[in-house]
């Protein structure tokens, strides 16, 4: 990392972030690598793979699920939600206990006794609704003191799902159409009190195809998965989704039927809702066959250039860098008479993977040249040399550089 990370030992009065002050008092708990973090953005840049996977998973919503009536999408995107969040939205309002764990100053960064960085996308579920969303994606960074492992890192990202329905959204409009509420029933292991057995079997139904049909969108029929009954303070009953990857089972997401009071207390009185919250770097994982939540974080170009220039449709598969350092090499030289530049790019790539085999890492054109009074055109390319076995020095390259030279000026 050539980045300087910034040390501030003492607390600031006043944090600023997303364009709002805060001000800070002792429960203040966020560390100069955390804060170093919030500043990446990397949901943003351009070619990593969790923009590609956001990007893909907007498009398959947006294509698949679309107002009644109309081609409008259905669900609402929402990016650009504040990240520090009052206790109030990272907990009260989604029902968690005062003694739960996660409140713990260990478990969440705090900015004051009463604001903290979100540490879920479900914080923003009360906000949303109460403006009025009745089906949205809230997609964004989120922030734990977690241990750091392959598949933990304190920072990560969310895909929250809600989606709300009225009777007849949910039954069909019929002439004697199931009733979502009931009197009196006891809350159980299957449903909440206030809700019918009708209504949580179709909500439950429509949130495991949601998440079933999106899953199959990115992996493919074949992946293997499977459902775990979970317990959250926000909904009843809760599931999680497993994905069979790297001969383990590894947990992508958690949803379930939301608790009604979740409902009422943002102002929504007579529906129904589920939700979900992924965890995108853990699909991202599985997909691009990333093995390591690190990575994501890389700025190394052996990984970076992977993804770079991709569209989010595209499959891409990605091979482990090396440990060992890069050594890059610059080669420049002039055309053949009357060969034009892009004659000559795809020949070069050929030569110089076909010399350097699996050293070259990467080989990229980076400069072309045409003096037009001489008729003479120049190109250069940076080739990128990493072993898998050994660090590399010049003189190993530059012999790899010689057979190039002598193999490209031979006669046919
Ligand atoms: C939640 O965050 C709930 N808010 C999800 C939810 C939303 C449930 C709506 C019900 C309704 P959980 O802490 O399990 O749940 O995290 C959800 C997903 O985030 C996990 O399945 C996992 O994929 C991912 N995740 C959790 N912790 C980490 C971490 N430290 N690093 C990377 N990914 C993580
Ligand atoms: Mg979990």
């Amino acid at each position: 990392e050539n980045e300087k990370v910034v040390f501030e030992k003492k607390r600031p009065e006043v944090f600023e972030l997303d364009g709002r002050k805060h001000k800070t008092d002792d429960v203040w708990n966020l560390s100069p690598a955390v804060r170093h973090l919030l500043n990446r953005r990397i949901l943003r840049e351009q070619s990593n793979p969790l923009n590609l996977l956001k990007q893909r998973i907007i498009n398959y919503v947006h294509q698949t699920y679309r107002k009644a009536g109309n081609r409008s999408p259905l669900f609402t995107i929402c990016e650009n939600e504040p990240r520090i969040v009052t206790n109030f939205q990272n907990f009260d309002s989604l029902l968690t206990p005062e003694n739960h764990v996660s409140r713990r100053p260990s478990d969440t960064y705090y900015i004051n006794s009463n604001e903290c960085l979100r540490a879920h996308t479900s914080a923003h579920q009360h906000s949303l609704m109460k403006q009025g969303l009745d089906a949205f994606l809230v997609i964004g960074d989120v922030y734990r003191r977690d241990e750091v492992d392959r598949t933990h890192y304190p920072c990560f990202h969310q895909i929250e799902g809600v989606r709300l329905y009225s009777k007849d959204e949910l039954f069909g409009k019929s002439e004697n159409p199931a009733e979502i509420f009931s009197k009196n029933e006891e809350r159980n292991k299957e449903k909440q009190g206030v809700h019918t057995y009708d209504a949580v079997r179709v909500a439950e139904i429509q949130l495991k195809e949601f998440l079933e049909n999106l899953c199959d969108e990115l992996f493919g029929k074949d992946c293997q998965k499977r459902w775990i009954d979970a317990y959250f303070p926000f909904t009843h009953p809760s599931f999680e989704l497993e994905v069979f990857y790297n001969g383990q089972w590894l947990e992508v997401l958690g949803c379930g039927i939301m608790e009604q009071e979740i409902l009422e207390s943002a102002g929504v009185r007579d529906k129904i809702g589920w939700a979900f919250g992924i965890g995108l770097e853990r699909i991202a994982m599985v997909l691009y066959g990333i093995p390591d939540i690190r990575l994501f974080w890389s700025k190394d170009s052996g990984f970076v250039s992977q993804f770079a220039g991709k569209t989010p449709e595209d499959e891409v598969k990605y091979k482990e860098i090396s440990a060992h350092p890069q050594v890059i090499f610059d080669v420049s030289f002039f055309l053949p008479e009357n060969v034009q530049f892009n004659d000559m790019t795809s020949d070069v790539y050929d030569v110089i993977r076909t010399i350097g085999g699996e050293l070259v890492e990467q080989v990229k054109l980076t400069d072309e040249f045409e003096n037009k009074k001489k008729g003479k055109k120049s190109q250069t390319y940076r080739i990128v040399y990493r072993s898998h076995e050994k660090a590399l020095t010049k003189d190993e390259v530059n012999f790899y550089y010689g057979r190039m030279i002598t193999i490209s000026s031979t006669p046919c």
